[in-house]
């Protein structure tokens, strides 16, 4: 059944309503940033760039790096923006936007985000870099999709009886990244964790400017959580909205963070920069081998 035009979105020239995509202007392979301003951090890297546009804080180019077609693209922040990328990534690859009828054959996209993060942890200090081998999601956003078979009952459990957990939040929802990407990213340089995602950037990370928390030690009871082999390392706004609707979709997905901060002893990166510029080049020397 064709998808109606309030549902599926499409600008008069025939792209997606917020990417302003056409299906042949993505690779496969996609690389996620959260700042517009990083997409020609990485792309300067590129031979070639074949494909530019930019509609809000959507920016994406698509080129060549050595061999491989690669696409990047800015989604903002946020778990709510991700809702919106991911959503209209996967109707470019798996819905016919001229008939507007799912296609029989899906096609699966690599993402990976190379993302800036918070450290929970004394022990992943400013500069490192981080797989999220799992997410944490305390958002939400999720719960409005069915996700029965993506999430992990168990350390969920543990996680809400740690935290004693407020019923008027939404539950916590564990996701585990695609073992298919990680191993193209692992090294001797890289951490490893299960990184939390919150909605906000104050408040819900618990950062205190003016206005009181509703549980002041969450963030101390997020640091000393541990259940089998389970920490949580980090903390940033994108990654369990990108692997739960890339689980759900049938996407590959993994985050990469360049740790900027330690909410831990309070370090902040002198150079974020560096460390963010280290993280790309590490991301595209990998990239191609997939
Ligand atoms: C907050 O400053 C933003 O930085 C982090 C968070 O996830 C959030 O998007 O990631 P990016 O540097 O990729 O945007």
């Amino acid at each position: 059944m064709a998808i109606k035009d309030s549902e599926l979105i499409l600008n008069p020239d025939g792209s997606v309503y917020h990417l302003n995509l056409k299906p042949e202007n993505i690779s496969d392979t996609i690389i996620f940033v959260g700042d517009q301003d990083r997409v020609e951090k990485i792309t300067k890297h590129f031979d070639s760039i074949e494909f530019s546009t930019q509609k809000r804080e959507f920016k994406t180019q698509t080129g060549y790096y050595q061999d491989k077609r690669l696409t990047v693209i800015s989604t903002g922040i946020g778990p709510d923006n991700i809702d919106i990328v991911l959503n209209e990534l996967d109707a470019l690859v798996n819905i016919n936007l001229e008939t507007r009828e799912l296609k029989s054959e899906l096609t699966s996209l690599n993402i990976i985000r190379v993302g800036t993060s918070g450290s929970l942890q004394d022990d992943i200090p400013v500069d490192a870099f981080l797989i999220s081998t799992h997410a944490l999601d305390i958002n939400g956003m999720l719960h409005f999709y069915q996700i029965d078979g993506i999430s992990n009952p168990e350390i969920e459990d543990e996680f809400m009886k740690h935290t004693h957990w407020d019923k008027n939040k939404a539950r916590p929802i564990v996701i585990n990244n695609s073992k298919y990407l990680e191993k193209y990213f692992e090294g001797d340089k890289i951490h490893k964790g299960m990184t939390g995602t919150a909605g906000g950037f104050y408040g819900p990370q618990g950062r205190v400017l003016r206005l009181p928390l509703h549980d002041p030690d969450l963030n101390s009871k997020l640091d000393n959580f541990s259940y089998k082999d389970f920490r949580i390392t980090n903390f940033e706004m994108e990654t369990s909205v990108i692997y739960g609707l890339s689980k759900l979709l049938g996407h590959e997905a993994l985050s990469l963070n360049a740790i900027i901060a330690n909410r831990a002893n309070g370090d902040f990166s002198k150079n974020p920069k560096k460390v963010v510029d280290k993280l790309i080049l590490y991301a595209l020397e990998r990239i191609v081998n997939i």
